[in-house]
């Protein structure tokens, strides 16, 4: 009695992978479809990783912080567009660029740390 019981346990476990899958797919397009591009940048071995980018107007810059010693990502200059709090290992910060401009910005807590986002329009270059 035990045999055709096993047997029908396939065909759940077929449908369930399938839905995840479409959930998957779902999922993907949606957050595809919602915000703003995100751009990482990682915050490595006392560095801004990369050290410059160049990115569209709207485009979201994700840092996140993987060394064992706080960072900040704060601008130069005192123009305090970027002022983010003291980052512990694998904390992110969010900022979205909406006009074009460069943007210099370092580490309070270490001011050799630099570096610098281009926010350009499609088709136009950096100086
Ligand atoms: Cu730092």
């Amino acid at each position: 009695m035990s045999a055709p019981h096993l047997n029908t346990g396939r065909p759940w476990r077929g449908a369930l992978l399938l839905s995840v899958a479409l959930a998957g797919t779902a999922l993907l397009s949606s957050s595809l479809a919602a915000g703003p591009a995100t751009v990482d940048v990682d915050i490595a071995k006392f560095a801004f990783v990369p050290k410059e980018i160049t990115v569209a107007p709207g485009t979201r810059v994700r840092w996140t912080n993987h060394d064992e010693t706080p960072h900040t990502v704060t601008s130069q200059g005192g123009t305090k567009v970027l002022s983010s709090p003291g980052m512990d290992i694998d904390d992110h910060f969010e900022f979205v660029f909406k006009g074009e401009g460069d943007f210099a910005y370092f580490c309070t807590v270490h001011p050799m740390m630099t570096a610098i986002v281009h926010v350009r329009k499609a088709g136009s270059k950096a100086p």
